[in-house]
């Protein structure tokens, strides 16, 4: 606690210096922290002082720039620090701070050290006579096997990882009018979609991010599917089908007012039991539709009007995701993550495709494992171009 003065010194304001010693503070330097009243000229006057004084602006990411720097975090921790600050929702958040705890580092950690383990062997390897080798590689292979399988295991989850992360896709379709748009409105408790009685109104996709029940969606509106010659609303219908082809989940609308008409059935074949619902809208009329018999579809009545019915599809959407299971901490979200393991497989199936029993074999087998290091380094940050460094500290504000 004490008085900050300025650079004539002349009284500030009074405040709190916070001090961090190396090597345990965030960045591993000495830190000093300053909280001063929240108003914009005295931070500016503090600031100005400290820049007087010798304190150089910081710039993105500056902090933990100098904590990757000192050794303090590397890179794939580096990059959970903005997706922490960045997630949109419930899972990216407990996936970033698995990451950021390290776990994907221990991963990636555990790697590199059972294929340094492996090239060790190969290099005592070399020194054997042929005769020898077929006995001995088998113990290699085991290793390699057991890489690739970790990798492919850290590979695997990354389109479902990064699905949930950009936020699941929920596509709202059915025939026209059935409330498709207002349905997309109250959802996500904006005006956002135009909604009129005529037929055929919404003709675009119409997309937007909604937070709901602690989670990040990507919610899109389409054209009503119905036959049609007009070439409007059939490029409408072509878009909500190629929607409709990448959904994670579809609420197939339909207006519980009218009867049901056969048409709906071609329509029904693109969804799936235990993905989907039927949301059966304008509950609020007298019910009109009678649902065909060995009805498979999870069904859930509506009223745009009342509200009645959103929370029921909410709570559908909550448990969904539940199912999908919590970040177990080692999803990958991120291109270079993917593309890095990628490639650390790639170089283990060379290695395991090379036919044993010969020493120049074992000495391309031995290249690729280096490759298979050099890559997992390059995740871990080491050897990293300054290019890539800049690339990543952009993501973060000033500061941080
Ligand atoms: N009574 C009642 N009317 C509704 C309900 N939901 C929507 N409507 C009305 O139904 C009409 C069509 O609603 P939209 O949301 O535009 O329907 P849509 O499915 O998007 O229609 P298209 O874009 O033309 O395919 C509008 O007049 C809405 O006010 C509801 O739950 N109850
Ligand atoms: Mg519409």
């Amino acid at each position: 606690m004490g008085i900050f003065l300025g650079e004539y010194g002349q009284e500030i304001d009074h405040g709190l210096a916070w001090v961090f010693a190396r090597p345990n503070s965030y960045t591993g330097e000495d830190v000093v922290e300053l909280s001063c009243h929240g108003n914009a000229i005295i931070l500016e006057a503090v600031v100005r002082t400290a820049i007087c004084h010798g304190a150089v602006m910081a710039g993105h990411g500056e902090f933990t720039r100098r904590a990757f720097l000192n050794g303090k975090l590397d890179l794939m921790q580096v990059e959970a620090v903005v997706d922490l600050i960045q997630a949109g929702g419930q899972f990216s958040l407990e996936n970033a701070y698995g990451h950021l705890k390290g776990s994907l580092s221990t991963a990636v950690g555990g790697l590199k050290d059972t294929l340094l383990k492996v090239l060790a062997q190969v290099e005592v390897l070399l020194d054997f006579s042929e005769e020898d080798l077929h006995v001995d590689l088998r113990q290699v292979t085991v290793g390699l096997e057991s890489a690739l399988a970790q990798s492919r295991q850290l590979t695997d989850s990354f389109t479902g990882s990064s699905r949930r992360h950009e936020g699941l896709a929920i596509v709202i379709v059915g025939p026209p009018n059935a409330g498709k748009s207002s349905l997309f409105n109250a959802l996500l408790k904006e005006n956002r979609a135009i909604v009129s009685p005529t037929p055929g109104t919404t003709r675009d996709l119409v997309e937007a991010r909604v937070f709901v029940g602690g989670e990040l969606y990507r919610l899109v509106d389409t054209a009503g599917l119905h036959a049609t010659t007009d070439p409007l609303e059939s490029e409408g219908i072509s878009r909500a089908l190629t929607a409709l082809g990448a959904a994670d989940t579809v609420f197939f609308v339909l207006d519980a007012s009218v009867p049901w008409a056969d048409e709906y059935f071609a329509l029904l074949d693109s969804l799936r039991p235990n993905r989907d619902v039927v949301v059966l809208n304008k509950a609020d009329l007298p019910k009109g539709i009678l649902l065909p018999s060995d009805w498979p579809f999870r069904t859930v009545e509506t009223s745009t009007i009342s509200g009645f019915g959103t929370m029921q599809l909410i709570e559908f959407l909550r448990l969904r995701n539940r199912k999908l299971g919590q970040s177990e901490g080692i999803g990958l979200t991120r291109l270079r993550h993917y593309n890095g393991l990628v490639e650390v497989g790639q170089c283990l199936q060379r290695a395991l495709d090379h036919p044993s029993g010969a020493i120049y074999n074992l000495e391309c087998l031995a290249d690729d494992l280096r490759s298979a290091l050099e890559a997992l380094a390059l995740l871990q940050g080491v050897n990293v171009s300054e290019e890539t460094l800049d690339l990543i500290f952009a993501e973060f504000c000033i500061g941080k």
